[in-house]
């Protein structure tokens, strides 16, 4: 559909104003939110990603991508229906300590955000102090932790110590991520989980709160 296809390539273009105009154009229209969602704004972020992949574009353009995709969330989070709306589950997450970069951690909370989990997004440089917090405060399921620079992946171990200090009665699993991070070394800091990139966070949460459910 044309003005599904629009959506996208200005989700693609980074044009806050196109996306938000031709999103409102989609909904008088009467398309559904989530057809709107998954084959407009969606699909434009999926090739946005693609071409970043390619070297076909650089940071700023996925950046930007990436806020012209919020803007049309924002205008259709009221729209989407209750199933898709429901929280399948708390996840608190935030950049580590001494780390600036967030564009990753971004592009992962809009994921989960789309599959209906609800996020807590602590923001850059989280000393552990504020996860503990914020863990005893919204006792999230999830905690995810992301970290670009191989001087601050080490403060990972740093904050799961300080949660497992607490002894929570509802410990919540923690996932981390980051171009330098692996499984070798979420394993040793006794991470729950890592993913090495937003499509597969997604499937990393789900499979840690299926197993979760199923203990329960
Ligand atoms: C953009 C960028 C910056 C921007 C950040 C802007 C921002 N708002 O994020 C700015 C300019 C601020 C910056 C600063 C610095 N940077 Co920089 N930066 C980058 C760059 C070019 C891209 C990072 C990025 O956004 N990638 C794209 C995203 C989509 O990928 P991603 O972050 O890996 O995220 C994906 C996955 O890792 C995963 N993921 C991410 N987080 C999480 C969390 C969870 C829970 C899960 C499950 C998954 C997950 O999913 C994401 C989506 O697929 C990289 C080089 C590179 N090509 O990676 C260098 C890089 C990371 N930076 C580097 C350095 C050295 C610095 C500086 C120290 C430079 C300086 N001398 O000042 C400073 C440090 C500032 C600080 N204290 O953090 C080095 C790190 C080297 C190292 N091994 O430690 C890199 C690798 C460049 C290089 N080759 O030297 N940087």
């Amino acid at each position: 559909m044309k003005i599904l296809i629009e959506i996208a390539v200005n989700v693609e273009k980074g044009d806050s104003g196109s996306v938000k105009e031709s999103v409102r154009n989609a909904l008088s229209r009467n398309l559904s939110a989530e057809k709107i969602l998954n084959y407009g704004l969606i699909k434009g972020m999926d090739s946005v990603g693609k071409k970043f992949k390619n070297n076909e574009i650089f940071i700023p353009e996925v950046l930007i991508a990436t806020r012209a995709m919020k803007a049309g969330m924002d205008l259709l989070r009221p729209h989407l229906s209750e199933e898709v709306r429901k929280s399948k589950g708390k996840i608190v997450i935030g950049t580590v300590k001494g780390d600036l970069h967030d564009i990753g951690k971004k592009i992962v909370n809009m994921m989960l955000e789309r599959e209906g989990y609800e996020i807590t997004d602590l923001g850059i440089d989280v000393p552990k102090e504020k996860f503990v917090e914020k863990i005893k405060e919204e006792h999230p399921d999830v905690v995810g932790m992301s970290a670009l620079l191989t001087t601050t992946m080490s403060y990972m171990r740093e904050i799961i110590e300080a949660i497992e200090k607490e002894e929570l009665k509802h410990r919540p699993k923690i996932i981390i991520g980051g171009a330098p991070i692996t499984q070798s070394y979420a394993d040793e800091i006794k991470a729950d989980g890592y993913a090495s990139d937003a499509a597969s966070a997604v499937m990393l949460v789900k499979n840690l709160l299926k197993h979760e459910r199923a203990v329960l």
